[in-house]
């Protein structure tokens, strides 16, 4: 989609390292982390947000999961946070699906 970053970034018109990449989805580090280890996973499909996301979309959701736990793997991580911020008010500023893997800390609950 035209004017979106995260769809720059997935397909490689904007410069970013990587971390993780198949067909569907893209990984890499955020650029202002809340934790030691804060990756982004994203679907290569432009999806607002998962309120965008339909039935013919079930199968990349959980690939996104999956892409999770692979990248928690690579990197050693047993115990992560992954989470989506839907909509403004949950504190979404990026109009591309993402979820955020978060590691290397204590994580507090509830979030803020
Ligand atoms: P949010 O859930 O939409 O608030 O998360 C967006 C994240 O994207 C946020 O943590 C930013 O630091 C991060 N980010 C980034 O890593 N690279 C970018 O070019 C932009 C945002 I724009």
């Amino acid at each position: 989609m035209a004017d979106c970053i995260f769809c720059g970034i997935a397909s490689g018109e904007i410069e970013t390292r990587i971390i993780f990449e198949n067909d569907d989805i893209v990984a890499f580090k955020d650029l202002n982390p809340q934790a030691p280890t804060h990756i982004l996973i994203i679907p290569k499909k432009h999806l607002t947000s998962l309120s965008d996301a339909k039935a013919q979309d079930l199968e990349l959701l959980g690939k996104l999961q999956l892409a999770a736990v692979e990248i928690a793997n690579k990197f050693g991580l047993k115990d992560f946070r992954l989470v989506t911020n839907n909509g403004k008010g949950a504190g979404q500023s990026v109009g591309h699906l993402h979820f955020h893997l978060l590691a290397g800390r204590r994580m507090l609950w509830p979030p803020g």
